[in-house]
């Protein structure tokens, strides 16, 4: 990995380099430097899934020079959004060794990520994610897909029924796999709404981050919102991505491979004040019709991330890293009663988004 960063232009001599975060996708190091230099963020960037590098790192240095500009001036500035390091020799900022991909960010220091999140941290992410969206609003870039449809309801649907058809890993012989499937049909048409409103336009597309989890959103020791991470999926899509993802993690009890499916719960004061910071984050643009939906985002990133981690069961885990053979099946599991859950809880989640007082 020392050859690999040398092709960048780092500062100092790299003393260690080791794993860092626990990403589904890509792999992540840090790599840490002799004396005052700045240490760094190694990734190896997962080709299979993102196929055009390039444009994956054109659309990054778009989002994050926007953001610089709009945040001059700003003694955080280097803390509260990331630099990619270029080429010694050119100006791109990946580096292809013949076999993987590589690129290298300024690591930030005394920043920290949570896996689980108090109503307080929520409603400051609520609002960083929705300025996010505001500060990219007019972002002058046409961004590219860096994953077609990627969070098209129709399109994960689709997949999976490709999936059950074909079967590839002989998993559609299982009782539990057939209930799940069967269950999730039921709810396939009203899931699938916010395509229907976008043909009709109802619905604007917006730049969203796409991957909200609560893990990528760095807090700094006071617990203030410093910088949003992960950007490889920003691109055009419906609020919901980032309204229902944050909340897909932040909101349920437990994470979303924990087997004990009991424990799984959807929280309200979790959303209630997401939703407030939200709100608050996304006034200069967002529209009545996208803000009366939120519920229904909240609802569809539990039930989209079912279908997906359940597709990539069935295809035979070609998608998500996965720790045992059955961990594809026991998120889903996790992400289906954490839709129910939520569902269980749609009216009082309306009434926080409309402003009415909640029933509890
Ligand atoms: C992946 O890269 P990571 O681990 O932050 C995935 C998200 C899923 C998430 C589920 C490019 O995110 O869409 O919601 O796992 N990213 C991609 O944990 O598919
Ligand atoms: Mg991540």
């Amino acid at each position: 990995m020392i050859n690999i960063v040398s092709h960048f232009a780092v500062e100092g001599k790299v003393l260690d380099i080791r794993p860092l975060g626990n990403g589904l996708i890509n792999d992540t190091y840090r790599i840490t430097t002799e004396g005052e230099n700045p240490d760094y963020v190694l990734q190896r960037i997962n080709h299979a899934i993102f196929t055009d590098v390039d444009l994956l790192q054109k659309n990054i240095e778009a989002v994050t020079s926007h953001i610089r500009k709009k945040l001059a001036g700003d003694p955080q500035l280097e803390r509260k959004v990331l630099r990619f390091i270029p080429l010694k020799d050119s100006g791109k900022t990946y580096w292809f060794d013949g076999k993987d991909y590589w690129r290298i960010s300024v690591f930030i220091p005394d920043a920290y990520t949570y896996e689980t999140v108090n109503p307080e941290y929520s409603r400051f992410a609520g609002k960083a994610f929705g300025e996010f969206e505001a500060m990219l609003s007019d972002l002058p870039e046409k961004l590219g897909e860096t994953i077609p449809d990627f969070h098209n309801m129709e399109l994960r649907s689709r997949q999976l029924k490709d999936a059950i058809a074909a079967d590839r890993a002989g998993r559609m012989a299982e009782k539990e796999v057939r209930e799940i499937a069967a269950f999730l049909e039921e709810y396939d048409y009203e899931m699938c709404k916010a395509e229907r409103m976008y043909r009709s336009g109802e619905l604007p597309k917006r730049i969203c981050h796409c991957d909200t989890k609560v893990n990528n959103m760095m807090f700094d020791a006071d617990g203030k919102v410093l910088c949003v991470i992960d950007l490889d999926t920003v691109m055009p899509s419906f609020v919901f991505s980032d309204f229902g993802d944050f909340l897909r993690t932040a909101a349920n009890t437990v994470a979303e491979d924990d087997p004990d499916v009991e424990k799984v719960d959807f929280r309200l004061d979790i959303f209630e004040a997401f939703t407030e910071g939200y709100l608050e984050g996304t006034a200069s643009f967002l529209t009545p019709v996208e803000r009366e939906n939120l519920p229904y985002g909240a609802l569809l990133f539990p039930y989209m991330q079912a279908v997906r981690f359940f597709t990539d069961y069935i295809n035979g885990d070609t998608y998500y890293k996965i720790r045992y053979p059955d961990h594809n099946l026991v998120r889903t599991r996790n992400q289906i009663a954490l839709f129910k859950s939520a569902l269980s809880k749609r009216e009082q989640m309306e009434k926080i988004t409309s402003g009415r007082p909640s029933l509890n």
